[in-house]
């Protein structure tokens, strides 16, 4: 059995490598047999696309072109998710490369306000700076945890990331054009993908509103970790709303509006809504915004079956609030029954940032079902249960992220 896990790994890697390769732009130089094995291998990992060719793809699990996410074994234990790990999910086709060639001219259009406008990002560069710790996470992270299969990416736990944004603040920049209409009620923030032509723009136009609230601490940001917004995360700028799931944090943002009205996109009229099972999303149902208090065990967590050495075992994983700062969490090794409380570790990045937790433990010899369940500074306790929903969003069911580990 042990012989069979190693040779299957090998393959993997080694599929994983010529596929990577290819993304590179080699794909005619890969051999026949190579072809071979990336088209039968059951599990062949797919290859990178051309925009996301830089990532490391021993890290990530590639679903498709557009979806690809980190392994649970592979966030490390710094609080910030290097970008060559962070998940990608584009909902279309990204734009053109040529977008993030010189960021400076990108132009945002800004309308809802009292003098509407149309800034470069070298105009917006000027105006204000703040920059953020936050976890970036797709509304259906955890999907996968699903017992119905809801459609869509199954994804288990790594849709989602702890970054750092750099932007102007959406409060300072409303305050240097004039302020908002008085008739607002969202801030929407439309997506650049071009639209192909004869096509409605509502039925694929990435446009998402997101209440008052949220301007809070938004941002519009040219920088991620330190660096220009590659086209993969959104550059050359990104509307950022700290708290909310990922799609409210819209890419190539080319319009910002204060409206009245939520977005007329069906990515906001049915798409993300909480909708019972069975049901179709509707503008009755509510929105997928804020994220809820999620903790997720990261070690031990092989992709397959994990067997760990008897003795001292350092149990990991990471912890998030939600719109409130996670203030604990507590290990389970028993599936639920008995809870431990773990340490924090690393540095305190603020409100919206994950932190990164530790169970210091001597384990026997057996099987064990570790989970975790964090609490943050609101009072909100992550839950047993999953919220039941038709396209199966906001999974921070701590049974479901449990794991079956063999010590040995
Ligand atoms: N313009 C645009 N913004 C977008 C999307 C998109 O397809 N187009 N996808 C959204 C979704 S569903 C998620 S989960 C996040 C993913 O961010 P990332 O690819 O930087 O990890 O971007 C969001 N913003
Ligand atoms: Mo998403």
């Amino acid at each position: 059995m042990n012989t069979v896990n190693v040779s299957r790994r090998t393959l993997l890697t080694s599929t994983g490598g010529a596929i990577g390769l290819a993304s590179i732009g080699a794909f005619g130089a890969l051999s026949p047999a190579a072809k071979a094995l990336a088209s039968t291998t059951k599990d062949a990992a797919k290859p990178l696309p051309a925009y996301a060719s830089w990532k490391n793809t021993d890290s990530l699990i590639i679903h498709s072109a557009n979806t690809m996410e980190t392994k649970r074994s592979a966030f490390g234990s710094g609080v910030i998710t290097p970008l060559d790990r962070l998940f990608v999910r584009n909902n279309i086709a990204p734009p053109s490369e040529d977008i993030v060639a010189n960021p400076d001219v990108w132009e945002l259009k800004i309308e809802g306000v009292k003098n509407p406008t149309t800034l470069t990002v070298a105009d917006l560069k000027t105006m204000g700076m703040a920059s953020v710790a936050m976890v970036l996470q797709c509304s259906g992270n955890g999907r996968a945890y699903f017992p119905e299969k809801p459609s869509g990416t199954q994804w288990t736990v790594g849709a989602a990331g702890c970054v750092v944004f750099t932007g102007i603040p959406v409060k300072t920049l409303l305050e240097q054009v004039g302020g908002m209409v008085e008739s607002a009620q969202y801030m929407t923030g439309t997506g650049g993908e071009p639209i192909p032509e004869g096509l409605d723009p509502n039925t694929i136009q990435v446009e998402r509103s997101v209440p008052l609230e949220g301007i809070e601490d938004a941002l519009l940001a040219w920088e991620i970790n330190g660096e220009p917004i590659p086209l993969a995360h959104g550059g050359p700028l990104r509307m950022v709303v700290p708290g909310y799931t990922g799609v409210n944090n819209v890419k190539y943002i080319k319009r910002l509006a204060f409206t009245e009205e939520q977005s007329p996109a069906n990515i906001q009229q049915s798409g993300y809504r909480l909708a019972p099972m069975g049901e179709k999303g509707a503008p009755a149902h509510q929105s997928v915004w804020k994220m809820p208090v999620k903790s997720w065990i990261t070690y031990p967590a092989g992709e397959a079956e994990q067997t760990v050495k008897a003795g001292k075992v350092q149990v990991q994983g990471l912890a998030m609030g939600g719109t409130s700062e996670v203030t604990g969490v507590e290990v389970s090794l028993d599936g639920g029954k008995n809870w431990q409380k773990a340490e924090f570790i690393g540095p305190d990045l603020g409100p919206y940032a994950w932190r990164q937790f530790v169970l210091s433990t001597e384990l026997k010899a057996g099987e064990y079902s570790i989970t975790s369940r964090a609490t943050n500074k609101a009072g909100d306790v992550q839950p047993e249960n999953r919220l039941e929903n038709n396209r199966g969003y906001l999974n921070n069911s701590w049974a479901d992220h449990a794991l079956t580990i063999t010590v040995a």
